[in-house]
């Protein structure tokens, strides 16, 4: 009963901050006549499941309530910081991916199955469909056994559990973990596998939810967009642009180079996921190539 009130005052919230109905009208009757499988890919940050999980499934919520079904990927990155620290481990990154020995590999284990159910039973509590998929879609290989231990890089996607989720109009919430040959899981860095996902699916609309609501300037203020054709070697000269966010850039970038020149990324926060896929204005950082 709680859970349905705080749906309904979202929606409305939602829809306040949202265009015309004309407008929205407009973006549910295109994404309407996308094929299901290829409608939007959402990666969530772990960030967003600690700091935001209320908006973010009162939005997937309202996307499944107008009758469209996102593919939810969904990263742990803060929840395994903190439950590797508390175990005695350190933290080791080579290139923003965390060194991930045997021992570590238990708890991202677990910490992803964790997080991946925290998501699926928020969802379900407001009624809405969700299918939990902690693996078994990204079959991957060690990316470098020597220098990051139980790290895999992907190879090629399962799409079956996915395809069978979406048949049943259930949100597939997935998890980035690997799984080789031999039934080794390993860790995949969830930026990794979204682009992975996306580039065999080419989906309409990429969306990055992460806890800053998009990428910030150097006064830490929102940028709106990004032409990376003319302002990727601008930006990456700029010696704000910290690691994570470079990164965060690089691949962008080079997703994009795969897909058709029409594609761009939305880079949000959950509370403007609506605004996003239905107005002209949108929120947060849109990128293009
Ligand atoms: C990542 C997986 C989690 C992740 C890690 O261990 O942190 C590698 O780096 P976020 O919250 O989306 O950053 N894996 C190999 O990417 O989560």
């Amino acid at each position: 009963m709680e859970t349905h009130k705080h749906t309904r005052k979202t929606i409305v919230r939602l829809l306040s901050s949202m265009g015309s109905a004309k407008e929205i009208q407009q973006y549910l009757k295109r994404f309407s006549e996308v094929d299901a499988k290829r409608f939007a890919v959402v990666k969530v940050g772990g960030a967003v499941l600690r700091d935001e999980l209320a908006d973010l499934a009162s939005s997937l919520t309202f996307l499944q309530q107008v009758g469209l079904t996102p593919i939810v990927l969904h990263g742990a990155g803060p929840q395994l910081d903190e439950e590797l620290a508390a175990a005695g481990i350190e933290k080791q990154t080579i290139n923003g991916l965390r060194v991930t020995s045997p021992k570590a590999l238990g708890i991202v284990r677990r910490v992803f199955m964790q997080q991946n159910l925290k998501l699926v039973e928020a969802l379900q509590s407001m009624d809405t469909r969700a299918t939990a998929v902690p693996s078994g879609v990204f079959l991957a290989s060690y990316l470098d056994r020597d220098t990051y231990g139980m790290v895999g890089k992907v190879d090629s996607i399962n799409l079956a559990p996915i395809e069978a989720s979406l048949r049943a109009n259930s949100i597939p919430v997935i998890a980035s973990l690997g799984e080789t040959d031999e039934g080794q899981i390993l860790n995949v860095n969830a930026d990794v596998a979204a682009n992975e996902l996306v580039r065999m699916l080419q989906p309409y609309k990429i969306v990055f939810l992460t806890g800053t609501g998009g990428l910030l300037d150097e006064h830490g203020k929102l940028i709106d967009s990004i032409n990376l054709s003319t302002e990727f070697d601008h930006l990456m000269a700029q010696p704000w642009i910290n690691g994570g966010m470079r990164l965060k850039i690089e691949q962008i970038a080079d997703l994009l180079a795969d897909l058709p020149l029409t594609s761009s990324v939305s880079i949000t926060r959950p509370a403007e996921l609506a605004k996003e896929l239905f107005t002209h204005k949108g929120s947060g950082t849109l990128v293009r190539r």
